[in-house]
């Protein structure tokens, strides 16, 4: 096994992983993921931890923007939110992306 997931969880190494995935799904090259996106995305995250989440409801929550997509920085905070159900403690991290504004 490589050094890939080291045992300190950071913003940072959550945000290359969600634009990594935003990058895969997105397949217009817009740099934001559409519902369609997103639904393919969020198969991807939620594998892990057998959930699933309507990608509607999960569009209306995290578009904060109400753009119709989800952005780097709103798919972010999704993978975020996830990562929480999952028990994670992910508050400072949310935080520390609000405050990057
Ligand atoms: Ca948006």
């Amino acid at each position: 096994m490589g050094n890939c997931c080291g045992p300190v969880l950071t913003l940072s190494r959550v945000k290359t992983v969600s634009n990594q995935i935003l990058a895969k799904y997105d397949k217009d090259g817009s740099g934001a993921l559409h519902k369609t996106e997103v639904t393919a995305a969020l198969k991807e995250v939620l594998g892990g931890l057998g959930g699933w989440v309507p990608t509607g409801m999960a569009l209306k929550q995290y578009d904060e923007d109400g753009s119709g997509d989800l952005d780097k920085k709103e798919f972010t905070k999704l993978v975020l939110n996830v990562m929480k159900k999952g028990g994670v403690n992910v508050e400072a991290m949310i935080e520390e992306l609000d405050a990057e504004g």
